[in-house]
């Protein structure tokens, strides 16, 4: 074990102060160095093997590296950006920003006047830097029998062929293509066919309902939808070919007709035969892509032509389609993944997020591969067919760098340790975790038991607005706290702020905002450039707010500690109050509905739903199970609510607003909390609530 005198010792360097770094204020703590040395902070020192190797090496080396992101982010990113390939070199300034909406419309620019093609930088390049025969991905499936795996040669083929199919359907340059599809090696292919010919591609997470999708179709109106029939997770096999068909229909209701719907035969999970089907429109993926060339031209792009579109939750019923663009995501993504990672060309890394989200975006597709790495795409569940199954795929593939969610490590945690230490997990080196703050109880486990005290684990926090990673360790650099995400990532200039939009310094707790752009952050708000100010940059001008309350110790560490607006964090997964709301009352039983989020042992937060009946409905057992059907139909199941509270009225003020503060003290029974309630229209509806509770 090493004890705080051994670390201070290896990492002798650090006690130098950088010059200039005092004007850095949240750092000033750690560059001090003073408290490192206590071990009352709880702090777990990394390991000298570990550091010996690392990209960045200690703190001093960070920073090196950070004051000179913040001093000089042009020169920073640019020798970073040249590392890629560019048909053209950027024309202008390497980046322009104007944050502050005092001062005008928000914009934000990266390399802007550099030609490039994201894909063209994942395979061709790393194909031409010999790493053609290299594994890019290797495929677990749900069923431990069958897997799969593809070259950086192979993917570049199959990617041109899709490409050209595309192309030849008429998808062209910034056209969206929307992709339903479960993590199969064809995910990523099809963003990065996407990516190459310059088409905007906009993945929905193959866990949403056929309406969410209609939405998300009527918002974007791709010319092509491309899904697969069905996928089995667990024991289940998911039809997601009938909910595709049945958000089609929706969306032509709206106006939007798809003409094309390249369908995937997953045959594993079900037979062609057994596929609904529309002649005209539907077309098997393997009856049309294979014939296609292995070679596709890339489509140039400037640097600020758009990416893709995700759809993510607010605080208000409509999703969010979040927009990236090409090359400040591309440096940012790659950059994100070496440093957080230690990436080294000898790792096979995992990260257990779909490319439904940000997550597999960024870090199961664009980053690692920009990286050259080998990355595992697995289909299943992974309690699925017992609770070892990450481990049994960490042993199979050798698996070095574990990436995963909160979520995952409190359940596999709750079935013990049984399942972990049956296996080897040699292979591992680096641990990851994302979605959700890290219980530091959690956190222990994962060091412990899953990385045999060995691994340094990267809490990184960061959302899908902001494309990559903006606070997280850099692995052997630190001494890591358990449940904070540390410090910010190069570049990155976290500020915390009171509710008067004023810069708190030192320990301190408040909003999370970010000053000045990085690369990775997102351009807009698709079609709605004015609620991408109003939710963003509006609420503390001249930062860029992210939703988050953070607090910071007096060593500089930051602790985020959940979402301050009307978002809820189920696994990980964002879901909007208003969203769940809605579905719940379009239930023609259901007059209001109130949801908030509750503490959940494992998914960290749980959706709790106050609801009122319309006159004359009784509640029952089944409406219960009725109403959360609607919402699984209307959103997904993991929005499913956990907890329906059959409320005859909700507090509101005299203004008809309704009191959240105190329903959020209902749901988590902190009876003895409720505070103030004479401002309320109707104070008795409390009592009402309270003798419900649990009814
Ligand atoms: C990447 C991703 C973003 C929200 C974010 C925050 C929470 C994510 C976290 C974390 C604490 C971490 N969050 N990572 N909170 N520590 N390491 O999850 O994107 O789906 O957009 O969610 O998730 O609340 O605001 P997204």
């Amino acid at each position: 074990k090493l004890t705080t005198s051994n670390y201070l010792r290896h990492v002798e360097s650090m006690a130098k102060v950088p010059s200039g770094a005092g004007s850095i204020p949240h750092l000033n703590a750690v560059i001090l160095g003073e408290s490192l040395a206590s071990e009352e902070n709880d702090l777990i020192f990394p390991n000298v093997e570990f550091s010996g190797q690392a990209l960045v090496s200690s703190p001093q080396k960070y920073l090196e590296m950070y004051k000179r992101s913040i001093e000089d982010p042009a020169g920073f990113w640019s020798d970073i950006a040249s590392e890629f390939y560019w048909k053209e070199k950027w024309s202008k300034e390497v980046y322009y920003q104007n944050l502050d909406v005092r001062e005008g419309p928000v914009k934000i620019e990266w390399f802007k006047g550099g030609v490039t093609n994201i894909c063209y930088n994942c395979l061709d390049r790393n194909v031409e830097a010999g790493l053609g025969e290299k594994i890019a991905l290797y495929w677990e499936g749900n069923e431990p029998e069958f897997d799969g795996k593809l070259t950086y040669n192979n993917l570049l083929h199959k990617v041109c062929q899709l490409a050209n199919y595309l192309k030849d359907v008429g998808v062209k340059k910034g056209d969206a293509v929307v992709v339903y599809l479960p993590m199969l090696m064809e995910l990523p292919m099809t963003m990065l066919a996407c990516a190459r010919i310059g088409a905007v591609h906009s993945v929905v997470f193959a866990g949403f309902s056929a309406e969410s999708l209609a939405q998300r179709i009527v918002d974007c109106k791709p010319k092509v939808v491309i899904t697969c029939n069905a996928v089995k997770r667990g024991p289940k096999v998911i039809n997601l070919k009938e909910i595709v068909d049945a958000a089609l229909v929706d969306s032509a209701k709206e106006g939007i007709s798809v003409d094309t719907c390249l369908t995937y035969e997953n045959p594993t999970a079900m037979k062609r035969e057994n596929t609904t089907w529309k002649e005209g429109r539907d077309i098997w993926w393997q009856d049309v892509v294979p014939r296609y060339p292995t070679n596709c031209d890339v489509e140039w792009a400037d640097a600020e032509d758009p990416l893709f579109l995700l759809y993510t939750s607010g605080s208000t019923g409509k999703p969010k389609g979040v927009l990236h663009t090409t090359g400040g995501y591309m440096v940012y993504t790659a950059t994100t993944f070496k440093y957080a990672f230690d990436y080294k060309p000898s790792d096979v890394y995992w990260c257990t997020a779909d490319c439904g989200w940000i997550t597999g975006h960024s870090y199961v597709s664009y980053g690692p591969l920009l990286n050259g790495a080998t990355v595992i795409i697995f289909e299943g569940a992974p309690n699925y067919p017992d609770s070892g199954r990450c481990w049994d795929i960490v042993d199979k593939y050798k698996v070095s760098i574990f990436y995963t969610a909160p979520t995952l490590v409190r359940s596999l945690m709750r079935d013990g340790d049984g399942y972990v230490s049956k296996y080897s997990r040699k292979s591992l080196r680096v641990l990851g975790s994302v979605g959700e703050p890290i219980n530091p109880s959690a956190w222990r486990w994962f060091f412990n038991v899953v990385g045999d005290s060995r691994c340094p684990i990267s809490d990184t926090w960061w959302q899908t607005e902001t494309g990559g990673f903006m606070i997280s360790p850099l692995p052997g650099a630190w001494p890591q706290k358990p449940g904070s995400a540390t410090f910010p990532f190069f570049g990155v200039q976290p500020v915390i702020v009171d509710e008067k939009g004023q810069e708190i310094e030192g320990e301190c707790s408040g909003y999370l905002c970010v000053k000045s752009s990085w690369p990775g952050a997102f351009r807009t708000l698709y079609g709605d450039h004015e609620r991408y100010e109003t939710t963003y940059f509006k609420p503390f001008p001249g930062y860029y707010f992210s939703g988050d309350g953070c607090s910071r110790d007096k060593d500089g560490y930051h602790w985020l500690t959940g979402r301050v607006d009307d978002v809820i964090n189920v696994s990980g997964h964002r879901i909007g109050t208003a969203e769940v709301e809605s579905a719940l009352v379009s239930h023609p039983h259901c007059a209001e509905a109130a949801v908030v989020g509750v503490e959940h042992e494992v998914k960290g937060q749980g959706i709790y739903a106050f609801v009122t009946l319309v006159e004359g409905v009784d509640y029952s057992e089944e409406l219960r199970r009725n109403l959360i059907l609607t919402v699984r139909k209307q959103i997904g199941a993991f929005a499913a609510p956990d907890n329906i509270h059959w409320a005859p009225g909700l507090p509101k003020t005299r203004s008809g607003k309704i009191m959240r503060r105190i329903l959020r003290k209902i749901a988590s029974r902190q009876l003895d909390e409720l505070g103030d309630t004479s401002t309320l229209a109707d104070p008795s509806v409390v009592d009402q609530l309270i003798a419900l509770a649990g009814v």
